[in-house]
Parts: C-alpha cells; structure tokens; sequence
C-alpha cells in the first residue's frame, strides 16, 4: 500500500534512477480543513499590537506544495480526548475548550471590545510570595494562569483548530502504527510551546508530544522527539522531563542570544532524556545540520521517531536568525530518513508564506532519500 507505485519496475529501469525528486512524495499528508479556522487576528508584543505571523495561509501554501508534488491527501480521522489528557492537565485542557465562550460571556468582545482571549495578569513566583494563588474571578486574569505570553490569542474557533490539528497527528501517528514508514501532519496552529499546565508561543496543544505519549500507548516501547524548528521545543522538554521512554532533542537559536523561549531550552538543562543544541545567531547549514545529526546519533535507537518540523530556521524567516537553506532542510531530512525509524513528522512553525510549502517539500523529500539510502 505505501510501496512507491512505478519505481524500480523493470519497464522502466533508467527512470528509477534519474532523480528521486521527480518521483511523487511517497507519505502520506494527513489534512484537515479545521486547522484554518484559528484565526490568531494577531498578537500582543510588549503591549503593542502587532499583526502576526501564524496565520491559516501556512497550512494552504504547506499543502499546494506537497499536492504539487504529487502527495497523498488523508483527511484527519477523530480521536478521543484521552489522547490529549496523557499530556496535558485536565484544567488546561477545560480552559482552552471553554475559554472563549468564557470571554464572551464576560462581555470583553462588546466592553472594552477584545473579541480574543487575552491575558494581562499573571501569578508570578514573585507575586504569590509563597502563597497559593486562589483562582482569579475576572476571566482576563484566569488567562494568566494558563497562557505564558500576550502572543497567543484565543478566537472563536481556536480551539476546533488545535483540537483538528490533534486528530492530525494522531492520524499520522495511526498511519505509521498501520506501517506506514513515515507520515507527515499538516498541523496548524503549532504546537511544541505547550506544557502540561500552561499554553505560548502561538501554540494551543502540544500535537507532537501528544502523537509521540500515543505511540507510547500503542506499543512503541521509546520513542524520540527529533525538534528542528528554530523556537526550542520546551514543551515536550517539559512534558517527557526525566522519562527515559520519550526522548526530546532540540537544536534552535540560544535562548541566551534573546530568543523565545527566553528563559528556557538551554545546553545545561540536558540530561539522559533530553538533549538541547542552542545555535548563535546567524547559523547556518553546516552548524545546523551539525546539531541535526548529533540529536539523529543520540536517538537512534528508538522504536519511533516524531520529527517536529518547523522550517522557521531558514534564512528569510522573520522569526529566527538562522540562516538554512532549502539544500540543509532537505539534508536535514536526509540524515532524519537514513534511521530508518518510524516517523511521524508533525508541522510547527514556518512563517514565510512564499517559501514554508518549498521547505517542508524538502525536508520530506531529503527524509525519503535519506531512508532509501540508508536501507
Ligand atoms: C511555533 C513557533 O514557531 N512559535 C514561535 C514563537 C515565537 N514568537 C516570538 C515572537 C516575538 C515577537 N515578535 C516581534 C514582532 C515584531 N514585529
Ligand atoms: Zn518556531
């Protein structure tokens, strides 16, 4: 069923071998059309507005480029919220439901006219001195409890679109359980900011620490998270912390250089479980892919690999200083694909609307020559 149609059948020998990237992207691209309907109407930043970047243009251009390349289209199948509950705390999960019918029952969309949930107070170690917070009864200051920034609203339809973006990865995830090789989900809004407790960074719900506790469930006895997107992926550093069975490795730009995540993800926080690779600014292919395979060697050994891809390393993204190209996103993957694991690739960030469908093109594809070669 995943057998790549055509190639390497004796009535066509020579095509077979003339370039792998004229060959129709052989995994599957789990989509749904939900994931558009978050609606981040931008975002908060040092109390300005600022127009934002995770908008629903991402998964459209993610998707005309690997249609373009020929792929599969899955439609999401639902998934029971059990899924999610094996990651994240009951409470954050009730609030990100809840919150926006919350906010407008509170009356913020008509006085002073926010329509999006968004928090201004937080419980601050410093604040609390000590003390237990008791819960806020104003919704705006109950958001501080839960959100970590000002730049991740929630609109009407957030949550359909987070939830969706769950069922994406774990369709994914069931596709790769059914032996599929690799299966990629179209995710949006991202995800890999989300603790168990607490939501930032343009990200709801965690979808890939979320596929990688499912494969766990499902019989996949250690499982890797593999995060190149340019942001640290703190939250499944959070989430698996101190679990031998879920691995978490990262390479991004140094927190310490004054980047999200700021006060997190940094070389020392590393330990058996959890590898961080901060990059100076201005990296390139080679540091990059440097750090790639360093965390593809510390986990080579899993059962299963889910492979958070953000592409907001490149070059032009206004979100990161790194400096990778198309070529080191398709080595990148290359590297990722020769494991031979596994793999679930699920989307993060990746912001530039002209060149985020070419980039995740290439990255899968460098994966399917990485796993041919590697064979
Ligand atoms: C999933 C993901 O890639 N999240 C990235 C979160 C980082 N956002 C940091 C935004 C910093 C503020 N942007 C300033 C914009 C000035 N115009
Ligand atoms: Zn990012």
């Amino acid at each position: 069923m995943f057998a790549r149609s055509g190639v390497g059948v004796s009535r066509f020998p020579i095509c077979a071998t003339v370039t792998l990237a004229s060959v129709a992207l052989e995994m599957p691209v789990v989509w749904s059309e939900s994931c558009l309907l978050h609606e981040p109407g931008g975002e908060v930043w040092i109390g300005l507005p600022d127009p934002g970047n995770e908008v629903p243009a991402r998964a459209e251009a993610i998707r005309a480029a690997l249609g373009g390349a020929g792929a599969r289209l899955v439609p999401a199948e639902p998934h029971e919220d059990d899924a999610l509950l094996a990651v994240h705390d009951a409470e954050l999960v009730d609030f990100l439901r809840d919150a926006w019918q919350l906010w407008r029952a509170a009356g913020y969309p008509d006085d002073p006219g926010q329509p999006r949930v968004v928090p201004y107070i937080f419980p601050h170690r410093g604040l609390l001195a000590g003390l237990e917070p008791s819960v806020p009864a104003a919704m705006s200051a109950r958001t501080g409890m839960f959100a970590f920034d000002t730049m991740t609203p929630i609109g009407e339809q957030t949550w359909e679109a987070a939830r969706a973006a769950v069922d994406v990865a774990l369709t994914a995830a069931d596709l790769v359980l059914d032996g599929a090789p690799a299966a990629y989900a179209c995710t949006r809004p991202p995800g890999h900011h989300v603790t168990r407790s607490a939501y930032g960074g343009s990200c709801y719900l965690n979808s890939t620490a979320i596929a990688a506790q499912y494969l766990r469930d499902r019989g996949m006895t250690r499982v890797a998270i593999v995060d190149v997107d340019a942001h640290q992926g703190n939250g499944a550093q959070a989430i698996f912390a101190g679990r031998n069975d879920v691995l978490t490795g990262s390479v991004h730009v140094d927190p310490r250089a004054g980047w999200f995540p700021h006060f997190v993800g940094f070389e020392d926080e590393s330990d058996s479980s959890n590898r961080n690779l901060p990059l100076a600014p201005g990296s390139g292919d080679d540091d990059w892919l440097a750090g790639v395979g360093e965390l593809a060697r510390w986990v080579e050994d899993v059962d299963a690999l889910v492979l958070a891809l953000g592409v907001d390393a490149a070059e032009a993204d206004p979100t990161g200083p790194l400096r990778v190209t198309a070529a080191g996103f398709r080595e990148g993957g290359r590297i990722l694909g020769a494991l031979g694991l596994p793999t679930v690739v699920v989307q993060e960030g990746g912001y530039v609307l002209e060149t985020v469908g070419d980039l995740v093109l290439a990255a899968l594809t460098g994966m399917e020559e990485g796993r041919v070669e590697g064979a």
